[in-house]
């Protein structure tokens, strides 16, 4: 059994329907990770008319979409998009906490996998970096966990746990 992030040829996300919470705030940034998300869900097999998506003002709404997302039972996985940039006030440490803590909740309360896809760091810069530049996109990550997620939860409930070979 190996722990490893499992290959993107080994997924499949075909008959899985997910949403996507996308804040606008720090928009150039969140726009890419939405970009990627739903590109990468593509190539992984679900649908485009699988995939709904809502916009909100920012990281702090996130997890009420998502909840009421995850709790409709008409999905089997939700990601949740932001960018949470330290300012020079507190704001930023209230944001992602609210976000962090509200998205794990939700996750818990409806037994929906809830992808944090929400980027917090100390500059624009780490963020551009980690949105398409050179760490990657974390919207692909997201895609690509949401999928994970997802099947796994599906052979759970099929009792067909993983990791046992
Ligand atoms: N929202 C973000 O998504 N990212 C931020 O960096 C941010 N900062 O730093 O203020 C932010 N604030 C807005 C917040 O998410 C809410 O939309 C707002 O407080 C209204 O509830």
């Amino acid at each position: 059994m190996s722990a490893e992030r499992p290959e993107r040829r080994d997924l499949d996300g075909s008959g899985l329907r997910v949403a996507i919470v996308c804040s606008r705030f720090n928009g150039e940034i969140t726009e890419s990770l939405l970009a990627a998300a739903t590109r990468t869900l593509v190539e992984l097999g679900v649908r485009e008319g699988d995939i709904v998506c809502e916009l909100v003002p920012g990281a702090f709404e996130l997890p009420v979409v998502a909840q009421r997302f995850a709790a409709s039972g008409s999905v089997d996985a939700v990601i949740a998009l932001g960018a949470v940039i330290r300012g020079e006030t507190s704001h930023y440490e209230l944001v992602a906490t609210a976000a962090a803590s509200g998205i794990a909740r939700v996750a818990l309360d409806t037994g929906v996998p809830v992808i944090f896809g929400v980027l917090a760091t100390e500059t624009p810069e780490q963020a551009r970096a980690r949105s398409g530049g050179a760490l990657g996109n974390h919207g692909e990550d997201a895609a690509v966990a949401a999928v994970d997620m997802a099947t796994l939860m599906r052979r759970v409930a099929g009792g067909r746990p993983t990791g046992v070979r």
